[in-house]
C-alpha cells in the first residue's frame, strides 16, 4: 500500500439508505435496554430525526444497532450435519447426511432488561420444523423433550442452552450443515410482566450461527449486533449491481489494554476492506483505514454511515435469510469468527 494512493470509492449513500430509515436516539445502551419496548418504539417514532445530517455535522458514526439489541446471544453455534472430513472423502457430502435429518443449535441468552423475557420460538431457512428441546435424565436414559411454553430468562440472568440441557431442535432440515459455513435464524422473545404473564411485548432477534461439531472457543471481545448487507443484484438488494455488500457489527472491549481491529476476511468475497464514510463537496465517500482501535473498557459501532468492513467482488448473491462466515484479525493476535445474517436491519428496525 505504501507509496500507492489509497483507492477511494464514490457512493452516493443516500441513495442506498433512505434518511427516513435512521431512528436517532442519543442514549447509552444501558438506559436503552432498560425501557420497556412499547416505549422505546415510541421514542423511535418521535425521534425520526435526519441520521444523515446529524452525523455529517457531528463527524459521529451514530450506531442504531447499539441501542436496539434486548438480549445478548453469545456462544451460538448449530451443530454439523456433515462435517470438513465427511465432505472431503469419497462420499458426496449428500450423502452423508440426507436432507430431512435434524441438527441443534446451543448459545448463552443474556436478558439485560428489567423484565423476565421468553425464547417462544426460533425460525431458519435450514429447518422445516424448529422446537424448543430440554434433555432429561430419565432414570439412566437420557430423553429430549419439547420446552412447554418457550424458555424462561429472569431479568439480568441468562439462559444457557447447550449440549445436554436445552437446545434449539431443528428437524426436517432444508439443507445440509456443512462444517465451516454459517446458517441465519430468528430468535422470538416475548417480554413477561411482573407476574410472568406475557405483556404482549415482543421482539425478534436475528443472529448467525456458525455450523461446528464442537462449541466455539470463547474470546475475549464481545461482539454484538451482527449483520450484513443484502447483495442479490436483483433489484431488490439495497446495494447495488450485487457486487458489493457491507457488514456492520459492535464491539466491545472488556480487558485493560487497547485492541486493534487489523482485517477481516471471508470467502463470501474476494476483497474484504475496513471503510469509514467521509464527506466530500455533497458526497458521501468511502475509504479504506488500516484498522479500528478498540479501546479498553469501549464499545466501538461498525454501523452505517460510518465504519464498516466492506465486502467486494462478492462472489455470489448475498440473499436474505442466509448467512456467511467473517474472520476478524486483531492486534493481539485474536482472531474471531462470527457468522454474519445477511438482511436489512434498518428496514427491519423501522417497520
Ligand atoms: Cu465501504
Amino acid at each position: 500500500m505504501s507509496g500507492q494512493t489509497e483507492p477511494t470509492i464514490t457512493l452516493d449513500v443516500r441513495e442506498i439508505i433512505p434518511r427516513e430509515r435512521h431512528p436517532l436516539i442519543l442514549k447509552t445502551f444501558d438506559d436503552w435496554a432498560h425501557r420497556s419496548l412499547r416505549k422505546r418504539i415510541i421514542m423511535l417514532r418521535k425521534l425520526l430525526v435526519p441520521f444523515m445530517l446529524f452525523s455529517l455535522v457531528t463527524g459521529v458514526a451514530i450506531s442504531a444497532q447499539e441501542m436496539d439489541t434486548a438480549a445478548i446471544i453469545s456462544g451460538a453455534w448449530v451443530r454439523a450435519t456433515v462435517t470438513t472430513a465427511a465432505s472431503q472423502s469419497e462420499e458426496t457430502p449428500e450423502a452423508a447426511m440426507p436432507m430431512g435429518g435434524v441438527s441443534a443449535a446451543y448459545m448463552i441468552i443474556e436478558n439485560p432488561l428489567a423484565n423476565a423475557i421468553r425464547l417462544s420460538s426460533v425460525e431458519t431457512n435450514a429447518a422445516a420444523v424448529v422446537e424448543l428441546h430440554e434433555t432429561q435424565m430419565q432414570g439412566d436414559v437420557m430423553q429430549m423433550r419439547p420446552v412447554e411454553g418457550g424458555i424462561v430468562i429472569a431479568a439480568n440472568e441468562s439462559a444457557a442452552l447447550q449440549p445436554g440441557g436445552f437446545h434449539v431442535m431443528l428437524l426436517d432440515l432444508q439443507q445440509n450443515l456443512v462444517e465451516g459455513e454459517a446458517i441465519q435464524a430468528a430468535l422470538n422473545f416475548e417480554i413477561l410482566d411482573d407476574s410472568g404473564e406475557a405483556s404482549g411485548e415482543t421482539f425478534t432477534q436475528i443472529i448467525g450461527l456458525p455450523i461446528l461439531t464442537e462449541p466455539p472457543a470463547p474470546h475475549t471481545l464481545i461482539i454484538q449486533n451482527v449483520w450484513g448487507r443484502p447483495a442479490a443484484g436483483d433489484g431488490s438488494d439495497t446495494m447495488p449491481a450485487g457486487s458489493v455488500s457491507a457488514v456492520y457489527l459492535t464491539i466491545y472491549n472488556p480487558g485493560e489494554t487497547q485492541e486493534r481491529l487489523l482485517a477481516a476476511e471471508t470467502e463470501a468475497a474476494d476483497i474484504v476492506e475496513i471503510h469509514e464514510v467521509t464527506m466530500q463537496n455533497d458526497v458521501m465517500q468511502m475509504r479504506p483505514v488500516e484498522g479500528v482501535d478498540i479501546p479498553a473498557s469501549e464499545t466501538v459501532a461498525l454501523a452505517p454511515g460510518g465504519l464498516h468492513i466492506m465486502l467486494l467482488d462478492v462472489r455470489q448473491p448475498l440473499l436474505t435469510g442466509e448467512a456467511i462466515m467473517l474472520h476478524l484479525h486483531f492486534e493481539s493476535g485474536e482472531e474471531i469468527s462470527l457468522a454474519v445474517p445477511i438482511y436489512d436491519r434498518l428496514m427491519m428496525m423501522a417497520s
